[in-house]
């Protein structure tokens, strides 16, 4: 950041900047004089991306959002009767929205209507309630030296032709460059893949046809490369790479040089081509020169040809990496550089599988483009990729996500506008082509300052154009205080009238990015109420106890190998199979505890007072943690579920000898 002042505030430097006042507000020119609470929020996201250059908003008047006239009322929620999320006591949800957790490293899930949180699966996180980075089985996963947490933006479940098909949820860990697999049959973590040759890994979709199938991750932060030490302040030299996984064994299948960057990605419905938007086409190394260009672009990957290139060989490898490279930088025959204005972000394809849509974000436009256009290009007969663009409505400030309701119609986020806008996907078409036609349909206020946007089902073949869900990133006034840090603000739509219908309003932790939402009924009977035995989530643990002699749902039995003490005990409410055992300071302890109830609901836990220890552990299922008694004297563990009548009584000692 340069030491220049900046013009909209010279007591602050270039880069830095504060909400205006109320009366600063009211003073700029073109202000309607007296703006309510959303005005206010609106000029102050504009004043701090002002604040930076200046250019930022290039391309559209600050009060003018296109000239198509349009309501930005919202129409009254149903006025009589239960509110439409009700969802009264013992009554199911409709939905699942599987919710991510940012920076909190975790999914989540939610129910929809009601927008209930229902569950907590740590992912990149630790967790002491599940004891998630303290057992021996959640560590097989996350590897030893685990990063403390995650960063985690995309969740998507695994489809198959199109559909949903209740096996997995991937996700992406932006700051540890990792890929995470939900198993959806238990709702747990069990695969974690790094991602090499990247920086970060930010957007993340799975592939529809024929199935999931390949995990596309895209890389944000170009770096040298490899990334040893080599070109430190060369920024010429960095780059970055897109990158596919399987998400069958979660190994990398292969990697894509780029120009640029890569922000968020889609995939067609077809199973060719996956695509992203790139807003750092300057391979700029600051704000201002990330803004120059007036356009970016999206780059589409012909996975096909990539596929050939990597069985011909005609690919190389980075530093220590055996991951396949290929070099799909202008020029390739293995990539579409498709110009868009500027800076885009979101990357949203369409559930009729014929168009994809890059949100313009500093440009107040979402592009359209064709998959059918993108086949006449990579066989030759269309020479200027721009002419895969169908359409580019002017839809207001900020456009960020677009979302779909299987009807035809299109909803993306407006950042700076806070608001989200509902438009025909025809009709913008029929307007690109210079017919006089309205493409704008609604806009709804919501508050504040929407990122994400999702409909039911809208990302897969059955959009039902019931809901919509905008993840707001501000709340301000939304909620009671609860201190500086407020909660975000995700808010839900009912989208299946001709107008958006806001029905509710869900304080969320931060910070969800993204969710999906999905029919309860599509995953009816694929979820495990009690642990199989023979689970692989912890057969490790049951090998090596087997290796021991041990049945572990019958035994409770201490084993000492030299300084290495394995503890094995069951768990019944209210009850440990061990009420004490002995170990000597410096010996290496493991805890292996089976929970042999089999009621639904009844989980134990195991928690060693003063040690850092908690685990849980649901009925059937064998939890394990390791760790060095170092401290002499009585510790006692005990069961952290309330389980039974006694459950305070559920507990024993361990007994370390100095
Ligand atoms: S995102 Cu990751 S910066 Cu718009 Cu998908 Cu929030
Ligand atoms: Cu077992 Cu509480
Ligand atoms: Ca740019």
């Amino acid at each position: 950041m340069s030491d220049k002042t900046n013009e909209q505030n010279p007591e602050l430097k270039a880069g830095q900047f504060r909400a205006l006042t109320e009366e600063e507000i009211a003073s700029l020119p073109g202000s309607p004089g007296n703006l309510g609470r959303r005005g206010f929020m609106k000029m102050g996201a504009l004043a701090g991306l002002a604040g930076v250059g200046g250019t930022l908003l290039a391309g559209c008047g600050r009060a003018s959002t296109g000239e198509q006239p349009v309501s930005s009322k919202a129409p009254a929620p149903a006025a009589t009767g239960m509110p439409e999320d009700h969802v009264a006591p013992g009554k199911l949800d409709e939905y699942y929205g599987f919710w991510s957790g940012g920076q909190s490293g975790e999914m989540r899930i939610l129910g929809l209507p009601s927008m209930r949180e229902l569950m907590r699966i740590p992912v990149f996180n630790t967790d002491f309630a599940i004891g998630w980075g303290i057992t021996n089985e959640s560590k097989r996963v996350l590897g030893e030296n685990f990063p403390r947490g995650g960063d985690l933006h995309h969740p998507h479940m695994s489809q198959t032709n199109g559909h949903y098909d209740g096996r997995y949820l991937f996700m992406n860990d932006k700051t540890g460059c990792r890929i995470a697999r939900i198993r959806c049959d238990v709702m747990r973590t069990d695969k974690i893949t790094s991602i090499p040759n990247v920086a970060d890994v930010h957007g993340l979709r799975v592939q529809r046809e024929p199935r999931t199938g390949y995990v596309f991750a895209n890389s944000e932060f170009r770096v040298p490369s490899p990334n040893d030490g080599r070109d430190l302040d060369d920024p010429k030299k960095y780059q970055c790479v897109f990158t596919a996984v399987n998400g069958d064994t979660m190994e990398v299948a292969w990697q894509v040089i780029v120009d640029g960057n890569l922000d968020n990605t889609d995939c067609d419905y077809d199973g060719k081509y996956v695509a992203s938007t790139c807003y750092n086409s300057e391979g700029a190394v600051d704000l201002a020169g990330m803004m120059q260009g007036e356009r970016d672009w999206a780059v589409v990957f012909n996975i096909k040809r990539i596929e050939a290139a990597v069985k011909a060989g005609k690919f190389k490898t980075i530093g220590t990496s055996k991951v396949p490279v290929v070099d799909g930088r202008h020029g390739s025959e293995l990539t579409m550089y498709i110009p868009v204005p500027k800076n885009p972000h979101g990357l949203n394809s369409s559930p009729d599988g014929k168009y994809f849509a890059a949100a313009g974000k500093l440009s107040p436009t979402v592009t359209l483009m064709a998959w059918s256009k993108v086949d006449d290009y990579f066989a030759g007969k269309l020479k200027d990729p721009r002419d895969a663009v169908v359409a580019e409505p002017q839809l207001g400030l900020g456009p960020l996500h677009t979302a779909y309701d299987g009807r035809g119609n299109a909803y993306t986020t407006l950042f700076i506008d806070s608001q989200i806008v509902k438009w025909n996907i025809q009709d913008a078409i029929d307007a690109y082509a210079g017919k006089k036609v309205n493409y704008l349909r609604q806009k709804l206020d919501v508050a504040y300052q929407p990122g994400h946007n999702h409909t039911s089902l809208g990302e897969t073949r059955d959009a039902d154009g019931k809901w919509l869900v905008s993840l707001n990133k501000f709340s301000k006034d939304r909620f009671l205080a609860v201190g500086p840090l407020h909660p975000d603000n995700d808010q839900l739509i009912d989208i299946s009238g001709d107008q958006m219908v806001l029905v509710a309003d869900a304080p969320v932790f931060s910070e969800p990015h993204d969710s999906v939402i999905i029919p309860s009924r599509l995953m009816a009977g694929k979820i495990k109420r009690i642990w199989d035995r023979k689970d692989p989530f912890f057969a490790e643990t049951v090998a090596q106890a087997t290796k021991h002699g041990i049945v572990l749902e019958k035994d409770s039995k201490v084993i000492r190998e030299g300084k290495k003490v394995f503890v094995y005990m069951t768990s019944s409410a209210p009850t440990f199979g061990l009420n004490s055992f002995t170990v000597k300071k410096g010996d290496e302890v493991t805890v292996v505890d089976t929970n042999i109830d089999d009621i639904e609901d009844l989980t134990h836990g195991f928690c060693l007072s003063n040690y850092g220890i908690n685990m849980e552990i649901s009925p059937q299922e064998t939890s394990s943690v390791t760790f060095i008694a170092d401290k002499p004297g009585v510790y006692w563990y005990y069961c952290t579920f309330f389980c039974h009548a006694l459950h305070l009584e559920m507990r024993g000692r361990m007994l370390v000898e100095a």
